[in-house]
């Protein structure tokens, strides 16, 4: 109680919540699992943080940090000892400053990620980073996940947006590592080390963001194709041909859409009716941020010659921004509708593109014969070789009980099979607490061995999310 008390003095009354009614807080967004919070604290500013963690440290009270519970690998939420410590980081929401000159943005880590595109937008900039969750992730989250998204073909991941951070480090200390310099090499660079640390080597509570040019004109094009060798074909082609201005190529299998359609029958889908349907789907977005452009006639010949070649089987060109934002939104859906026909086994996996179709091909056939009616959904961003394969259970089976019986063999499977190709465990998501025995197995002991090391020497006291990533 005390300890509580101290926590009330430096954030106020309002600001420290204990016992029920946490959920919001201490369950994941896929309800997966129910942690167990000492309480939830939510500081109003840096200092806040930092005395929040000074309180910690002298309590030996674990901290783990939240922004908009978003994640996916239970690495933002609690255990279920009642002994963790949620330090939220809601509260600071504020855009700080707007460098058009520098074309940079500072923002405290709590702002969402749609509330800075629009402070971008309103300022006639443009900041790239974008997926499903922006109405309520935050930039803190993206930057500690290193999150991907859908724009990652063109303007890389969070951490190549990234110019600079304020963190409060494992000792309570405020570190100001803020810039707008794009070039800074004095010594080992900090900010690279905290991106992606998933809230294990300190809390980030800002960070100087780039700004990008507005692009002037978009077009979005759904295209049909009937194999995974010819989705790749154009995935070449389309990097070839189109040069730059390719900012997005989502691919979606028919299961993933026709999930989608049962689950949101309002969405009407293109090139998906009965009877005529297509194994693989595209939607391929391409922008322009000069105020010239010939963009229209480039993308215009790009699409008569993959019809020409019967590299696809059909195409549906969004005629203006609502139906460009209908493609996006039917694209968007997958993952909610995927959650409304219930939990399902989750793989965020990056492969060399080349070997996507193998892979597929392969770890279908795979699965299939050892776990008989599985439905697969696969989709996501194969630009960036990025997979989301995910599988739901047998149709009329009960979703949890599958987990627990075939979740951990179905990741073995599906692990062996990426690496096989080099690839990647968890591609955008992050490791947070559910894959961190799946890294024991597919990183290597020296880089392991690294890791700790540096876990070691910058939270000796192991107090920032512990048992997560490591
Ligand atoms: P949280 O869930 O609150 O936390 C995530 C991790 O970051 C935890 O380990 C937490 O401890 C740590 N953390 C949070 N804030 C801080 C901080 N300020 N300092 C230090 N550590 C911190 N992810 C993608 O990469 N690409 C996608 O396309 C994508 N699409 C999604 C679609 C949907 C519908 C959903 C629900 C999720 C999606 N995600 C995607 C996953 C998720 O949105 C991202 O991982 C996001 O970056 C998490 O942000 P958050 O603020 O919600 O973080
Ligand atoms: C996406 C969301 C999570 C999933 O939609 O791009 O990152 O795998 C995913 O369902
Ligand atoms: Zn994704």
């Amino acid at each position: 109680v005390e300890v509580i008390n101290t926590f009330t003095h430096i954030v106020g009354e309002p600001y420290v919540l204990i016992g029920s009614g946490l959920e919001d807080y201490t369950t994941d967004w896929r309800k997966r699992t129910l942690g167990k919070a000492l309480a939830v604290v939510l500081p109003g500013n840096t200092q806040e943080v930092a005395k929040v963690v000074k309180v910690c440290i002298a309590h030996n009270i674990p901290i783990v940090p939240q922004g908009g519970n978003t994640g996916l690998v239970l690495g933002g939420i609690p255990d279920n000892s009642g002994r963790q410590l949620i330090l939220s980081l809601k509260r600071l929401h504020h855009i700080r400053n707007i460098d058009v000159a520098n074309a940079c943005i500072t923002v405290e880590a709590g702002c969402t990620l749609i509330s800075i595109q629009v402070a971008a937008k309103k300022a006639q900039w443009f900041f790239p980073l974008s997926m499903g969750s922006e109405g309520s992730c935050t930039i803190g989250g993206n930057l500690a996940t290193n999150a991907g998204g859908t724009q990652v073909l063109r303007y890389g991941t969070t951490r190549d947006l990234c110019l600079g951070l304020e963190i409060v480090t494992p000792q309570g200390e405020v570190l100001d590592d803020l810039s707008a310099l794009r070039k800074d090499n004095t010594g080992y660079d900090l900010r690279h080390l905290l991106i992606g640390s998933e809230g294990t080597l300190g809390i980030i509570t800002a960070a100087s963001l780039k700004l990008f040019p507005l692009p002037k004109t978009k077009s979005h094009v759904w295209l049909a194709l009937t194999d995974t060798h010819l989705v790749l074909d154009l995935l070449v082609i389309a990097r070839q041909r189109l040069g730059t201005y390719l900012s997005a190529f989502e691919v979606m299998n028919t299961f993933s859409l026709k999930l989608v359609r049962k689950h949101y029958p309002e969405i009407a889908i293109p090139l998906l009716s009965d009877g005529k349907d297509y194994p693989w789907y595209v939607l391929l977005e391409v922008s322009d941020t000069t105020t010239i452009t010939n963009l229209q006639p480039v993308l215009q010949a790009f699409l008569e010659d993959t019809l020409k070649d019967s590299i696809v089987s059909d195409i549906a060109i969004a005629q203006n921004l609502q139906q460009s934002q209908h493609f996006w939104k039917i694209r968007e859906s997958i993952p909610l509708a995927q959650s409304r026909e219930g939990l399902n086994v989750k793989h965020d996996i990056a492969l060399p593109s080349a070997q996507i179709p193998i892979f597929v091909t392969q770890t279908d056939l795979l699965l299939s014969k050892e776990f008989r009616d599985i439905r697969i959904v696969n989709y996501g961003h194969w630009g960036d070789g990025n997979l989301h394969y995910n599988i739901q259970c047998p149709e009329g089976t009960d979703p949890k009980t599958f987990l627990a019986e075939y979740e951990t063999n179905i990741n073995q499977m599906v692990y062996a099979q990426v690496a096989k190709y080099r690839g990647s465990i968890s591609a955008e998501h992050g490791i947070g607490g559910l894959k961190r025995r799946a890294l024991q197995g597919y990183k290597s002991p020296v880089a392991l061995a690294m890791m700790r090391t540096i876990k070691k020497a910058l939270d000796p006291k192991n107090i920032l999310n512990p048992g997560r990533v490591l």
